[in-house]
């Protein structure tokens, strides 16, 4: 594949092992980023401002925080414009389904497209290539992005249709598998402590037997060793994606008292200030509960 020229936005936790994997890869990458000092030391130019980032024809990557960071940036249609027809944005963050249709909108009425490849992989899996994708939208879009996908991340792309929103559905309902799987194991590990087991012990029997998967063996270390003070991600981000999640669930119709007990116990631990915890960090707030301390 020739080197393709890039605009990337958002060089968060995520996105700073990714851009820099798209450079080393001899892609021609133009960066961006709010806090322009975070774009500083990656080895390629910095603009001042989102759309001289781009290129007509080119390909945008964003990978922001939330759906107003990415409606802040691209809402007003001045960097679809300027993409162009042929042009193509990969939309990587983690957002609601209306946002990509509004994406989506606003780039078929400039000529360019949009589609969503919301990312599943924590900032080092991404570091390791190890992220998978979860890919929707036109399907010249797709080809045009999937050997750059498949080349960030071994885990590949998984592609969910025409659609971008679906990627994006999908994605959610991911984070909700993996809420769903943090909320549990905290209960888990506490209710072992209070009854006098050792938290190690029952780790090591689960995830050696029933439970032998990455998510339980990931999420049930860190809660074991209560070591959640420096995020790979972020808490108060796994609250917006269990909001999300709850946007999803009322626009289907689909009643889940367990979305809702995830909301409140997410909301709880950030109304406690742990918000820059990782998510697992909830595991605190069940130990608070239970009269334990953090
Ligand atoms: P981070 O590390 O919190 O990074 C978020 C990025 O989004 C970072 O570059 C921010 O810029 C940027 N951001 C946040 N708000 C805005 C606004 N309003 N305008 C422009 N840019 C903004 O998050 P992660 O990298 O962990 O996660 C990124 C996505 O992947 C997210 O959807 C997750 O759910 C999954 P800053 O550097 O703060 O200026």
């Amino acid at each position: 594949m020739p080197p393709q020229p890039i605009a990337f936005f958002g060089l968060g936790l995520m996105g700073r092992p990714m851009a820099e994997h798209l450079i080393a890869g001899g892609h021609t990458v133009t960066l961006w980023n709010r806090t322009r000092s975070k774009a500083d030391g990656l080895g390629a130019p910095v603009a001042d401002r989102p759309a001289e980032a781009v290129r007509e024809g080119g390909l945008v990557f964003s990978l922001l925080a939330d759906d107003r960071a990415v409606l802040d940036l691209f809402g007003d249609g001045a960097i679809a414009a300027r993409l162009g027809p042929g042009g193509v944005h990969v939309g990587l963050s983690t957002v609601a389904p209306e946002t990509a249709r509004r994406l989506a909108e606003i780039h078929a009425a400039a000529g360019s497209r949009y589609m969503s490849a919301p990312v599943m992989g924590r900032p080092e899996a991404v570091a390791a290539r190890k992220e998978h994708f979860l890919a929707a939208g036109p399907a010249e879009a797709k080809d045009r992005a999937r050997p750059i996908l498949e080349a960030l991340g071994e885990g590949g792309v998984y592609d969910f249709g025409e659609a971008p929103e679906s990627a994006n559905a999908a994605k959610l309902i991911n984070n909700y598998l993996i809420a769903a799987t943090i909320n549990a194991l905290a209960d888990a590990v506490t209710m072992a402590e209070k009854s006098g087991i050792d938290p190690e012990a029952l780790y090591a029997q689960a995830t050696g037997t029933l439970f032998d998967c990455l998510a339980w063996k990931t999420y049930g270390r860190q809660i074991v060793d209560r070591s959640y003070d420096t995020p790979s991600f972020k808490l108060s981000l796994g609250l917006k994606d269990v909001k999300l999640v709850g946007g999803l669930a009322d626009a289907t119709e689909m009643p889940s008292p367990v979305v809702s007990a995830l909301h409140d116990r997410y909301l709880a631990a950030v109304a406690q200030g742990m918000g820059g915890l990782d998510w697992s960090g909830i595991a605190r707030l069940v130990r608070r509960n239970a009269g334990l301390g953090d």
